[in-house]
């Protein structure tokens, strides 16, 4: 399966915590033209069902623990994110849903493109098809 973990480098301060930091084409292998992230769900709160056509992404937990549950087409994997000093670089193809494990966790994407709806896939059977035809093509 397209996906791989990646320790984020890490500073920990004896007093005061630790700060954590990637850069582009350094620690993940491409340039991040956008950052998002997700916060107030609530522990079993559940987003995701999609995939991506061409987006590669590094989703990390700062705070709290996360699920992504990856599926493509053939098998499902699950993740756990639950450090500041973990990464996950997903590459396009992959459906996905997250699910929280704890109240407020933070999920946060760098991600490789502008925002696109046009480069998503919502639903599994379509998904299940665009897999096909690309086997297919190639
Ligand atoms: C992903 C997972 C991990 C925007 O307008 N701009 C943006 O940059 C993004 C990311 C989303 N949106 C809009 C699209 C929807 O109307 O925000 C709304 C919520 O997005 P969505 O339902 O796709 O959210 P999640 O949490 O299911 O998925 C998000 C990302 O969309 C997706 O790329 O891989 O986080």
């Amino acid at each position: 399966m397209q996906y791989s973990l990646i320790t984020i480098k890490s500073i920990k301060s004896e007093a005061n915590g630790t700060l954590s930091f990637f850069e582009s084409n350094t620690d993940i292998p491409f340039d991040v033209k956008r950052v998002y992230y997700i916060s107030g769900v609530l522990n079993g709160g559940h987003r995701g069902a999609h995939a991506h056509k061409t987006l590669r992404q590094f989703l990390f937990c700062p705070y709290g623990a996360v699920e992504v549950i990856l599926n493509d087409s053939k098998c499902s994997e699950s993740i756990h994110l639950s450090s500041p000093s973990t990464g996950l670089l997903l590459e396009p193809g992959l459906w996905r849903d997250m699910l929280w494990h704890e109240d407020n966790s933070v999920l946060c994407v760098a991600a490789s493109e502008y925002y696109d709806e046009k480069d998503y896939i919502r639903s599994f059977e379509e998904y299940l098809q665009y897999i096909e035809n690309t086997a297919e093509d190639n």
